[in-house]
């Protein structure tokens, strides 16, 4: 129950500010926690890196980017004022009206004066005698804190390629979740871009309206399916409000958290009349209909997803002109579904345009980058913009980048180096009174965020105020518990195709070959996921030492 009179946190110095909470981040995880400490009571305040609010969609202001999730299942729905105030314009809103929201959810619940913006978190230690964590941020600001909760994000520390002669650029060059706050002007603009994930995609279909000449340089195509946008009109919102209690059981319900649920049936029991049907259905729905609203076993059986892969490439190859093109942007390496899907709404056309080549470094690798563009098997493609959509150092880039020191000053990123070893992918042994929001091994991992955001929120608030209740002061996973959970998570992923397929899914970045090839999510789907985290919870936080 929420109370007014929590601790404030652990004894105060008089040279550091001491709080019960110090969250890192104030993106959609950040944000929650926040409110809902506050709610219960704690004294709690973020660090954030940036300076605003919003997290990923602070960050990723690339032209083009917008949701891919539906924007009515990417909103909190923890309050019930908020879901009747907010109006989405369209069904994937863009990256600028989602930042609006975050700016409007945290002056609606009078935030602002809790955060410290432009507070990069460097090292965060952990002091035994008094159970305190120490934070710093690179300027210097520190605060002392009972609890640091981590909410980084899990695609927030980029990675630029390692190609020799970057430096050497004389154009503009930006990585697409560093991009300016000012408009960059690519009208008229040679513009190449490399990666062609889900950001690339976004990116080269807004591009190609403008260049003057756009390189696409991609190394591993992706099957890009449509995203279906439309504006959601008046009538629309008036149905969209009163269907926001059954949207939300229906996404607690599913695996990934979304609207779609995948079919029971095999698809290999299906007849190939019924097995067409199907697909001609689930492609005309919006979103990740197919992906995610697929046969059951299209993720896990390699003969079901090699149909599914048939369909899926025939529908990319009535798109494009040139057979040729087309042969280049077909994967070769793994199957539909088995990283994620980008979703588009004019990809595939781009390049039937003038205006548009496409560069295969996966044949022709790239030489270096000149002053003047790339150099690719001796062609120089000569450039006014380089666009880096070169993806993330994915789930635990954020959290190796901050120096958290546990007990005996173990470092978390040394433990995790052969991969990370948590407890319900919150916590670690060794690190007490550390809580990951969207940490590896966790449910939000693999699950449309903010639905399993809102589920690992309540738990950590849930977990703070019970010890607040018993008077503990230092809660820290089991060795015994964090092995069995990591263990729970290495089986599960071993039985889904998209761990078999190199991505940022299993740590594979061709950027960061130092990485080591890992299980980072937790693939029981987040229904399972809740279930344990409540089990855990209602068998008095078992797994845990709590002191
Ligand atoms: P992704 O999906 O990791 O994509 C990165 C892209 O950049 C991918 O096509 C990479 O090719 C390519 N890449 C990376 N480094 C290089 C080099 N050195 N040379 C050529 N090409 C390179 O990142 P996104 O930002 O698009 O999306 C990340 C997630 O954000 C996305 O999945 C959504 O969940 C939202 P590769 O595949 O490694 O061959």
């Amino acid at each position: 129950m929420p109370k007014s009179d929590r601790s404030a946190g652990p004894s105060d110095r008089p040279d550091v500010a001491s709080y019960h909470t110090l969250i890192i981040g104030a993106g959609i995880a950040g944000l929650y926690q926040l409110h809902r400490l506050r709610e219960f009571g704690f004294s709690a305040r973020i660090f954030e890196a940036g300076d605003g609010v919003g997290g990923t969609w602070y960050w990723n202001r690339y032209p083009g980017a917008r949701l891919d999730s539906e924007s009515y299942t990417f909103c909190y729905s923890f309050s019930q004022e908020l879901l009747d105030e907010w109006e989405w314009s369209e069904r994937f809103v863009s990256q600028s009206e989602l930042l609006s929201y975050y700016e409007y959810v945290a002056d609606k619940f009078d935030l602002h004066p809790h955060i410290d913006l432009g507070a990069r978190v460097s090292s965060a230690t952990f002091d035994e005698s008094e159970n305190v964590w120490e934070v710093e941020a690179e300027d210097g600001r520190r605060a002392r804190a009972r609890f640091v909760i981590t909410a980084v994000g899990a695609l927030s520390a980029p990675t630029l390629p390692r190609i020799e002669g970057r430096e050497s650029f004389e154009g503009e060059a930006y990585h697409t979740a560093r991009w300016p706050h000012e408009p960059v002007e690519l009208e008229g603009k040679r513009v190449g871009v490399i990666g062609t994930g889900s950001s690339g995609v976004q990116m080269i279909q807004e591009c190609a309206k403008v260049a003057k000449r756009l390189t696409v340089f991609q190394r591993t195509p992706n099957y890009c399916m449509p995203l279906r946008n439309a504006p959601i009109g008046e009538e629309g919102q008036r149905r969209l409000k009163a269907s926001y209690p059954e949207i939300f059981r229906r996404c607690r319900k599913t695996l990934g958290g979304f609207l779609y649920e995948s079919d029971p049936r095999s698809a290999l029991e299906c007849t190939p009349a019924e097995r067409e049907a199907y697909w001609e259905q689930q492609y005309t729905k919006p979103g990740f209909a197919l992906w995610l609203g697929n046969f059951q076993d299209i993720l896990a059986d390699e003969e079901a997803n090699a149909l599914a892969t048939e369909f899926v490439v025939r529908k990319i190859r009535e798109r494009i002109d040139d057979p040729e093109v087309a042969e280049k942007l077909i994967p070769k390496s793994h199957g539909f579904g088995t990283r994620r899907v980008p979703l588009e709404t004019s990809y595939y056309e781009v390049y039937n345009q003038g205006n548009v080549e496409l560069v295969d470094v996966l044949e022709t690798p790239i030489d270096r980058i000149t002053p003047r563009g790339v150099l690719v098997g001796g062609v120089e493609y000569e450039l006014d913009v380089l666009v880096y959509a070169t993806g993330f150092d994915a789930i635990t880039g954020a959290l190796d980048r901050i120096d958290f020191r546990g007990v005996r000053g173990r470092k978390l990123k040394e433990k995790w180096g052969d991969g990370p070893k948590t407890y319900l992918g919150m916590t670690s042994a060794g690190f007490p009174n550390l809580l990951t929001l969207v940490g590896p091994h966790n449910g939000s991992t693999f699950c449309n965020m903010p639905r399993c955001i809102e589920q690992n929120v309540a738990w950590v608030a849930d977990l703070l105020a019970h010890m607040d209740d018993k008077g503990y002061e230092r809660v820290e996973a089991t060795e015994d518990a964090e092995k069995s959970w990591t263990e729970h998570c290495q089986e599960l992923a071993s039985m889904t195709l998209l761990t078999k397929t190199d991505s940022w899914f299993v740590g594979v970045n061709v950027n960061l070959p130092e990485k080591k090839r890992t299980v980072l999510q937790y693939m029981g789907g987040a229904p399972l996921f809740e279930e344990k985290c409540n089990e855990v919870a209602a068998k008095g936080y078992e797994g845990f030492t709590l002191e």
